[in-house]
């Protein structure tokens, strides 16, 4: 069992929604945990910038399953969620779930690296995830708290509560 961190991101037909439904599918994974789920944040966009903001958050989950095992897992979850891969890089997307901890794991391979090669410097995926995990260092041994003081919290709204834990009834997205 590992435990891993899951990045989520949607800015494509009712993002909130999304993301809810991706938690739900990661908790119902073959022998995974969903411990933790951090609240959900609007972001403004990173890459292009004529497309909507998006909302992100972080996700813990014990897994027992192999890397490779799990992005075909989160892929295959993606696909459900009418993901459609562009030509247009950084473009706009229904839902995206990246691996971005798996354990003590590093790993560079053609289809997973692990940890995700841009997080180290990605505001919506550090401060989700130190909601969840302050006190976390990635494999190299620099700490979040070190990664958190040179990633200013900037284009971040931390959305209510309320939306942030499915299930979640009330909330529209
Ligand atoms: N920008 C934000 N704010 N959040 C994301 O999840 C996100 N994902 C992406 C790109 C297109 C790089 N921009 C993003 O893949």
């Amino acid at each position: 069992m590992q435990r891993v961190y899951i990045g989520l991101g949607s800015n494509l037909a009712q993002p909130q929604q999304q993301l809810t439904a991706a938690l739900q599918a990661l908790a119902a994974l073959p022998g995974c945990q969903l411990q933790q789920v951090s609240s959900f944040y609007l972001s403004d966009p990173l890459g292009p910038a004529d497309q909507p903001h998006y909302v992100n958050a972080v996700a813990a989950l014990d897994c027992p399953l192999q890397p490779l095992e799990l992005l075909d897992a989160l892929q295959a979850i993606e696909q459900q969620h009418g993901r459609v891969r562009k030509a247009e890089r950084w473009g706009p997307r229904t839902l995206d779930l990246d691996i971005l901890l798996f354990g003590e794991l590093q790993l560079d391979e053609e289809r997973l690296t692990v940890p995700h090669y841009h997080m180290h410097a990605r505001a919506f995926v550090l401060y989700p995830l130190a909601e969840i995990a302050a006190d976390l260092a990635l494999p190299d041994g620099r700490t979040l708290a070190d990664l958190l003081a040179a990633c200013p919290f900037e284009g971040l709204e931390r959305l209510a509560d309320a939306c942030a834990q499915p299930p979640d009834p009330g909330c529209t997205g």
